[in-house]
């Protein structure tokens, strides 16, 4: 049975009673943890904060942070905060097992996390007689699992795809009449060449909606993909520690995400210092779940740059918009929607018996990601056999690829000709121009 997913007096809430209801979340939120994970209790104990001194939203800034490293450290089961035999389900980060994230569900979290993205559906348009054609991974990943169970909520019929296989993607699209595509905007770009190549124009194209998010896309890339596939193009927003694509959606207006703000509580801060920025400012997005049981995360850093506006929305939502993320604090990657750290390529480097003098070249060709690494021979490698050489860069590629879970061009080029630096090594060159 299909409800009615646009919850209107959720979302066009006034602010003060949403303030109400994240107050009362929080404070039983907070006990939750404080009461059930140790790990969270000592960073508490250490600031000098109890449960009793947080009354509401207003007491937020009082908890400690979170960080990617608390979730290292704690894995994989230091911050669960219900019983094992309650969890249902994991969802897990493209890392590697040294930068892996396992985040916990209940059946209640998967329900939670299926309204979101039933909201995210319904905000595009989405209804029972829609065809949702869900091209986001399966498995690990949130996006798959995510919009599937969001699609089944608003009574779609559902095209569980996953990603890759575009000939198979284009058949079901325009056998099955699908109209709302879900995936990463560059596979979304990459179906449209295709079906263009294919002599597809727009008007022959079934969809009329796109959700897409898990990495970066520019306007430009928006109005592009809106121009092959003839929809409307949607941006939704989330990470694997907050459920994924559970947290931000955009509406009609496509101007910025509303935050789910019933469920997350969002704060800007200065990167440098901790402090919490007026509305409108720059700085690192911060996320404090306010009904997850199972891994319930306070004031969780996500290192995404953003701005957030309460700007009043012509869809009617009251609910906070973010930005498109302008960036991020560390030096994660994403490449072909895949999260890659300059120091996972590093580790395989010195595994292998290589010096770590590399250089990552990252673009964007026909609106695919290209992936180059440059690695420089050792003297003990060097051979200037070629046979010898391309079976090196399989093998390092190879390496690679089972640590990074996609496939770089390794290239060997000379010992010391990669340009040293004086200050910070320039590891990354990312041509893709995304911000
Ligand atoms: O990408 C969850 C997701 C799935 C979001 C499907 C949307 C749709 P992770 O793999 O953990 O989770 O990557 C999270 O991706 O911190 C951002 O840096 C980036 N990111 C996610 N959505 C967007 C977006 C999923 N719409 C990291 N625009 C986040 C820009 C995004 N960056």
């Amino acid at each position: 049975m299909s409800q009615n997913y646009y919850q209107k007096e959720i979302e066009t809430m006034p602010l003060e009673e949403m303030r109400k209801l994240q107050s009362e979340k929080l404070v039983k939120q907070v006990k939750h943890v404080y009461e059930n994970v140790p790990y969270y209790r000592n960073l508490m104990d250490e600031k000098g904060v109890t449960p009793e001194d947080i009354k509401g939203i207003e007491d937020l800034h009082k908890l400690p942070f979170l960080t990617k490293a608390d979730l290292r450290d704690a894995y994989p089961y230091g911050l669960l905060a219900k019983p094992l035999d309650e969890c249902v389900r994991i969802q897990s980060t493209s890392g590697t097992t040294g930068r892996r994230v396992v985040a916990f569900y209940t059946q209640h979290d998967v329900d939670l996390w299926e309204d979101c993205c039933a909201r995210a559906i319904t905000a595009v348009g989405g209804t029972k007689k829609d065809v949702c054609q869900v091209a986001y991974g399966y498995g690990l990943f949130t996006g798959g699992p995510g919009l599937n169970g969001g699609s089944h909520k608003v009574g779609c019929l559902t095209l569980p795809m996953s990603s890759g296989n575009t000939e198979r993607q284009i058949q079901f699209m325009t056998d099955l009449n699908a109209t709302i595509l879900c995936c990463t905007p560059s596979y979304a770009a990459y179906i449209g060449e295709t079906l263009k190549e294919q002599g597809y124009k727009p008007e022959d194209i079934p969809l009329k909606a796109g959700i897409f998010g898990a990495e970066p896309w520019t306007e430009e890339m928006r109005r592009g993909i809106e121009k092959t596939l003839g929809i409307k193009a949607y941006d939704i927003y989330g990470l694997t520690e907050t459920s994924g694509p559970r947290v931000a959606f955009e509406c009609e207006e496509q101007t910025g995400m509303h935050i789910n703000e019933d469920h997350f509580y969002a704060e800007i801060i200065d990167p440098e210092t901790g402090e919490v920025l007026p509305e409108g400012s720059k700085g690192e997005l911060v996320f404090t779940s306010l009904d997850k049981e199972a891994f319930p995360l306070l004031r969780y850093r996500t290192r995404d740059i953003c701005v957030l506006s309460r700007k009043k929305c012509s869809c009617g939502r009251t609910l906070i918009k973010m930005a498109k993320p302008m960036g991020r604090t560390d030096d994660m990657l994403i490449i072909r929607g895949v999260n890659v750290f300059p120091s996972q390529i590093e580790t395989v480097l010195l595994n292998e018996g290589y010096e770590p003098n590399y250089q990552i070249i990252v673009d964007r060709v026909n609106n695919n990601d290209t992936f180059d690494v440059n690695v420089e021979m050792t003297p003990d490698k060097f051979t200037d056999k070629v046979s010898e050489i391309i079976a090196m860069e399989k093998s390092l590629a190879g390496a690679m690829k089972t640590m990074l879970g996609i496939n770089p061009a390794v290239h060997l080029v000379a010992p010391k000709s990669i340009a040293r630096s004086e200050g910070k090594a320039v590891r990354v060159i990312d041509k893709r121009k995304l911000i």
